[in-house]
């Protein structure tokens, strides 16, 4: 828990605004607001993607990072504060942006689209409104804050257009965006009633970075179809002289602080602990995933009752721990997943389960991310099914875990960490039967063959953690 006041000594922050050299301009802040027990605010690290890989970029470049605090308020931005020595620049967001920007436009329209109509895309002219506007007042803001000549790193899907608007008010800028889930095949984004005005946002930036060469393609692609401008190799020659490139950066996580967490001694008993908990079964398989219908919990979760209901697997000695993680619970389709899931867990646990012995451990719950590493300590065989997924950290996190080189990795090859995992045991999620023989597989390989796959995903991780991927992305821009 990060304490501090919202509105800190103003000494701390006079000289943030025009004078930063690197600002990070994302949908959210890398904290979350909360009431403390007597009434003041407080700031707690907030979960997520996007967070868990951006903060040791920021801490080691003393930048300024703009963003939402995620709280609705309809009273004007507030002051740059500091938590834990980053410097934050708030962006406050009144309901109707809420509902419009983030639940609208970014996840009812953008993140289903973006992710292959795994859900199906809403378009509404007014939540393109809001989105339109929302994009212009976080560029007003980093026009502000950033210092003449500065690099500006914008990020994902909500804050598409702010490249463009940004250039518009500050051509000084070196601006690079980065996209963390897929850029969608040219067919999909075609669907888009505004896909022309969002490429040209795109091109505001001098460099776009992709999780994979294929996004970069499918952007390029399109740009020349539909935007009509000359494009050679992944560089796109703009109209104005300017080129603005496209490239892969798959992003990775703080493999070192992983590694200090699973080799700390309160790490190492929390997972035998939390074994001990779980009745001391012989394997323990792990699912963590935010509970979302991307991340293909409910396909994972059949094909494991399946196995179980075939005898492969016993209650008694083995488990299947899936943490979900509370998201985006205002958005339909997020609640309608969360009964589906609660349902099809109750259902196999009513069916396959023993009094103390569940077939599943379902914890639809956030953790601290001591408690996150005691379970990939504690878990045999990760089990991480996309349906598409741009990176997905949690399979790089239970990797840089195994310090032993024992464990198995389950990978949907939906995941970009496919691309890069290719030791994993690889699956199709639409393929219940072929993620059962994967499953299977896993668990009865031997230690040696485990041991073989894990050492070459972890000796890959090493050269290319989460300051790797940032030091080649601002090196590139
Ligand atoms: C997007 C893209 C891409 C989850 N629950 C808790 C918690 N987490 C942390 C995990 C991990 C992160 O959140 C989730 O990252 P993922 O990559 O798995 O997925 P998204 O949130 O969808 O992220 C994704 C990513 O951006 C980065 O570019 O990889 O493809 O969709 O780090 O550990 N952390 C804590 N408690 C929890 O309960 N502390």
């Amino acid at each position: 828990m990060n304490a501090g006041p919202p509105h800190p000594d103003p000494a701390r922050v006079e000289d943030v605004p025009g004078h930063a050299n690197l600002v990070i301009v994302a949908n959210r802040l890398p904290v979350d607001q909360v009431t403390a027990p007597d009434g003041s605010l407080t700031w707690r690290r907030s979960p997520g993607g996007l967070v868990s890989a951006l903060e040791p970029v920021m801490r080691s470049h003393d930048g300024a990072w703009i963003g939402w605090p995620g709280v609705e308020s309809a009273e004007p931005d507030g002051d740059p504060f500091q938590v834990d020595g980053l410097t934050l620049v708030p962006i406050n967001l009144n309901a109707a942006e809420i509902e419009g920007f983030y639940e609208g436009f970014s996840n009812g329209t953008l993140w289903p689209l973006y992710h292959d109509l795994v859900a199906k895309p809403e378009f509404h002219r007014e939540w393109w409104e809001a989105y339109v506007e929302v994009n212009q007042r976080f560029a007003v803001k980093t026009a502000e804050v950033a210092a003449p000549d500065a690099t500006v790193w914008v990020h994902d899907y909500q804050l598409q257009l702010v490249p463009a608007m940004l250039r518009e008010l500050r051509p000084d800028l070196q601006i690079g965006f980065f996209l963390h889930i897929p850029f969608p095949p040219t067919e999909l984004f075609g669907q888009l009633p505004w896909r022309r005005q969002l490429l040209e946002g795109l091109l505001g930036a001098d460099l776009v970075g992709f999780q994979l060469s294929g996004g970069a393609h499918n952007f390029v692609r399109l740009v020349k179809q539909r935007v009509g401008h000359h494009t050679e190799g992944n560089s796109v020659h703009l109209p104005d002289g300017r080129v603005s490139r496209a490239a892969a950066f798959p992003i990775s996580i703080d493999v070192g602080a992983f590694q200090a967490l699973a080799e700390s001694p309160s790490v190492i008993a929390r997972a035998a602990e939390i074994r001990v908990a779980l009745g001391n079964p012989k394997q323990v398989l792990l699912g963590i995933d935010r509970l979302d219908y991307t991340k293909g919990i409910y396909p994972r979760l059949r094909a494991y009752s399946e196995l179980l209901a075939e005898g492969h697997f016993n209650v008694t000695d083995t488990v299947f721990v899936q943490v979900a993680t509370p998201s985006r619970e205002r958005v339909e389709q997020y609640r309608l997943l969360r009964d589906d899931v609660d349902r099809l867990v109750g259902r196999i646990n009513g069916d396959l389960g023993q009094i103390g012995s569940p077939a599943i451990a379902y914890l639809h719950s956030s953790y601290p991310q001591h408690e996150m590493a005691a379970l990939y300590l504690a878990a045999d065989i990760m089990v991480v099914t996309p349906y598409r997924d741009g990176m997905n950290l949690v399979a790089k996190e239970y990797v840089a875990c195994r310090l032993d080189n024992d464990g198995a990795l389950v990978l949907s090859e939906f995941a970009g960490a496919a691309a890069e995992f290719r030791q994993a045991w690889q699956v199709n999620p639409y393929d219940i039967d072929g993620m059962k023989a994967a499953i299977l597989a896993a668990v009865q390989s031997p230690p040696e063959e485990r041991a073989r796959r894990m050492a070459a995903m972890r000796r890959y991780l090493h050269g290319n953690d989460v300051s790797h991927w940032a030091a080649s992305f601002l090196a590139a821009l």
